[in-house]
């Protein structure tokens, strides 16, 4: 007998709040139940269509197997035309201090109000079942269900954006995406086509730079900052505006991977960020971000070097600080793929009264894109009649029909002034909640153009720039060389050159080596080819000017949190013979600090440590790769270690563990299976306690200080400065 069984997963990571209470009502569970068609009749027979004969044609009688095949035949909806690729999370979000000085968004002002939040977090050009760790700008999208109605702050991880006006958009994304004849390479940047637009775009030098850095390969969701990117405002009761900037400051720190390893995690996971956001929630370990927000008074409008509107532009932190003002914390996996993270429909022209845009032109554009979006996507008008969409406070929009409508709306009216429904739905008065928009005096002549203020291209591209870290400004050289080394024509890598040259000399210099190139001398106004048929190319030329702030701390990773090992993966290398002490104390140490720990060993099953203890394996070293993990220890024991110097895998762990600046430890007597490797030999002979937190390697014969020292450098995430010095062949 089928019985009813809640539809409740009972994991402890599910979290309830006002949204997910009211998805319930939508959710299905199979559990127990018979089967039926979708008109609810069960189902007798599902192995089999209904024939003429045993061996006969099948007949056009049969509803079920029409049901099942049409249903089937429509399962696809288009992927997104951008962000196709990505994975989400319900959480919530929690305000520290009443901010109703500036703002009179009500969940911003009340520091008891839970709001339920739904985050998506994707790449730009690839497909739907593209790799996670393609090279690319991160989308951060976050869905308020507020008690006035959704506010949605669709943001990226990097705080400025390739163009000016959105106009350009379709351009940028024509030139990013595979190429139209033979559509290649998937998800990738390092072609001819997007680097011919970004050579003759002078407008994207800043975000060229930020999305050549490591912060185009996060090494999680969970360790990426995020940010609104355009000025918005924020609007108090009094009607006042400040302009504000939004930001995610991620709990973890900012983190990242290798360009070589994410190219590995490509290949041997290509679900790596989806798996880590999804394991991460569902083991309890929720991932957290302070809102920041910085705020700049209305007066203050034109005291920046640059123009609050232009989208290419941050507000350095050393200039406007960042205020933290909240925190967010995911704590729950959808149920459901398609029907939350696919159907989910973001929109920057979601605001609830308090929050307002400016006239940042990109901004201005996105407003009208991602309606239009949705409706070719979702395939209709009623997209905010699917459960992920609806706000948690009832709609009553005066709208009727279209396909898919799910409310039925009582009484004859849809339409206002009406007298037969006393006006019902009634409008609201600004202090009975309604959306008054803010009433910015614009007085101008209507005109197609670009202002002056939005023509400084380099000045914080070369602040970004000189901004990093020496391993930091590597990565950029290498990220440059990689990609215009792809880029088959030499007119646009000399372009770029040109480019470059405008930022940073020296940058240019070593790409322009590795592309075995000289520099061309293009002069600035020849480099912007975005101009208008009638435009004179002189008014057109970018501007350079020195900038008055060298360097910004806030935009390097170097100095993030490095003092947690939360959800960290690490490998314990062994095989039978392994000192069962030596890897137990070890383990039981990064466990207690939030680690999560694998024991990876030459095949499956068991192993007998020395002294016959039997432990399990989690992955052998056929399923396991290092570079799905951030650290590595080899425990002691004769004859483990033996094993493991044999085994050329494991050996192979090491070395690319080592190339990718990832911490490593080894039990004193676990030795010999270092000298196997590469790098062994390439240390410093001289080895002290600060030689160990700069290489990254520790050896050590006292169990309990290398676990503390170990969690010390997994802390650190990576020891970049060795990278180049102890290049190795792995
Ligand atoms: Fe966009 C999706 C972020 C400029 C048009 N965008 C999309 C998503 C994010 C962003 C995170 C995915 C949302 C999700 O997870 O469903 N977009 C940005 C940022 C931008 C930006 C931070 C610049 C500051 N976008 C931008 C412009 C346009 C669009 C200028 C068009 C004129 N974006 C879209 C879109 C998408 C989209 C075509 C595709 C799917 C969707 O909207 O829902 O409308």
């Amino acid at each position: 007998m089928a019985k009813k069984t809640s539809n409740k997963n009972s994991s402890p990571a599910q979290q309830e709040n006002d949204k997910t209470n009211k998805l319930e009502s939508f959710v299905a569970d199979s559990t127990g139940q018979f089967m039926t068609t979708n008109h609810g009749v069960k189902i007798n027979d599902d192995q089999n269509s209904l024939k003429a004969g045993d061996r006969g044609a099948t007949l056009l009688e049969d509803f079920i197997l029409r049901e099942k095949i049409t249903h089937f035949d429509h399962e696809r909806i288009p992927e997104r035309v951008v962000h196709a690729r990505g994975s989400a999370a319900h959480g919530v979000f929690k305000v520290y201090d009443d901010l109703s000085e500036i703002t009179k968004a009500a969940f911003l002002c009340d520091t008891s109000i839970e709001t339920p939040v739904f985050v998506r977090f994707s790449t730009v050009a690839g497909s739907r079942g593209s790799s996670d760790l393609a090279r690319d700008v991160r989308g951060f999208a976050v869905k308020f269900y507020t008690q006035e109605g959704n506010f949605d702050l669709v943001g990226n991880n990097m705080p400025v954006f390739f163009i000016q006006d959105a106009i350009k958009f379709p351009d940028l994304i024509h030139a990013v995406k595979p190429e139209p004849d033979n559509e290649m390479p998937q998800a990738a940047s390092a072609h001819d086509t997007f680097w011919d637009f970004i050579s003759q775009l002078p407008e994207s030098a800043h975000m060229i730079m930020w999305a050549m850095s490591d912060r185009a390969l996060p090494r999680s969701y969970r360790m990426m900052e995020g940010f609104g990117v355009h000025t918005f405002r924020f609007v108090n009761a009094q009607g006042v505006s400040n302009f504000v900037k939004f930001h995610w400051k991620p709990l973890l720190g900012v983190h990242s991977v290798a360009w070589d390893e994410a190219q590995n995690i490509s290949g041997k996971d290509p679900d790596f960020h989806r798996r880590d956001l999804w394991d991460a929630i569902e083991a309890g370990a929720f991932p957290e971000w302070e809102l920041g927000v910085q705020i700049v008074p209305e007066e203050d409008e034109f005291k920046f070097e640059f123009d609050l509107l232009d989208p290419t532009k941050l507000i350095p932190e050393e200039l406007v600080p960042v205020q933290r003002v909240g925190k967010m914390t995911l704590n729950r996996n959808p149920d459901n793929f398609f029907s939350e993270t696919e159907q989910v429909a973001f929109h920057i022209g979601h605001v609830v009264p308090g929050i307002d845009f400016t006239n940042d032109p990109l901004l201005q554009g996105r407003l009208f894109s991602y309606t239009d979006t949705q409706l070719i996507r979702l395939g209709g008008p009623n997209f905010h009649e699917i459960p992920i969409n609806r706000p948690v406070v009832p709609v009553h929009n005066n709208q009727r029909d279209g396909y898919m409508r799910q409310t039925i709306n009582r009484g004859k009216t849809s339409y206002g002034p009406n007298a037969i429904a006393a006006n019902d739905p009634q409008q609201a008065k600004a202090k009975e909640g309604g959306f008054v928009s803010y009433n910015e005096r614009i007085d101008a002549k209507k005109i197609r153009a670009r202002s002056r203020s939005f023509f400084d291209h380099f000045s914080q591209a070369r602040l970004f720039f000189n901004s990093q870290s020496d391993p930091e400004k590597n990565h950029i050289t290498d990220a440059l060389s990689f990609e215009l080394g792809k880029v088959k024509a030499v007119e646009i890598r000399e372009r770029m050159l040109a480019l470059l040259a405008e930022i940073d000399k020296n940058l240019a210099a070593e790409v322009a080596y590795a592309l075995g190139l000289h520099i061309p001398k293009i002069p600035l106004k020849e480099l912007n080819n975005s101009i208008p048929a009638d435009g004179d190319r002189s008014e057109y030329a970018s501007t350079n000017p020195e900038g008055s702030l060298a360097k910004s701390e806030a935009l390097s990773m170097a100095g993030t949190i490095k003092d947690t090992i939360q959800t960290r993966k690490v490998a314990i290398l062994a095989a039978d013979g392994v000192d069962e002490k030596s890897l137990s104390k070890v383990k039981d140490a990064l466990i207690t600090e939030g680690a999560v720990v694998h024991i990876i060993a030459p095949k499956l099953g068991k192993i007998i440590s020395e002294g016959n203890v039997q432990i399990t394996v989690d992955e052998s070293f056929l399923t396991a790769a290092s570079v799905l993990y951030d650290a590595v220890y080899v425990p002691g024991g004769g004859n483990s270690v033996a094993t493991l110097e044999a085994e050329a895998n494991a050996v192979h762990f090491l070395n690319e563990a080592f190339k990718h600046c990832k911490a490593i430890a080894a039990d004193e007597q676990a030795l010999q299976v270092l000298e196997s490797t590469y790098f062994y030999k390439k240390l410093p002979a001289e080895y002290s306690k600060e030689t160990v937190l700069r290489e990254g390697v520790l050896v050590s014969a006292d169990i309990k200080n290398l676990a503390s020292t170990f969690i010390e450098m997994i802390g650190m995430h990576r020891f970049w400065e060795r990278e180049n010095p102890r290049k190795i062949p792995a």
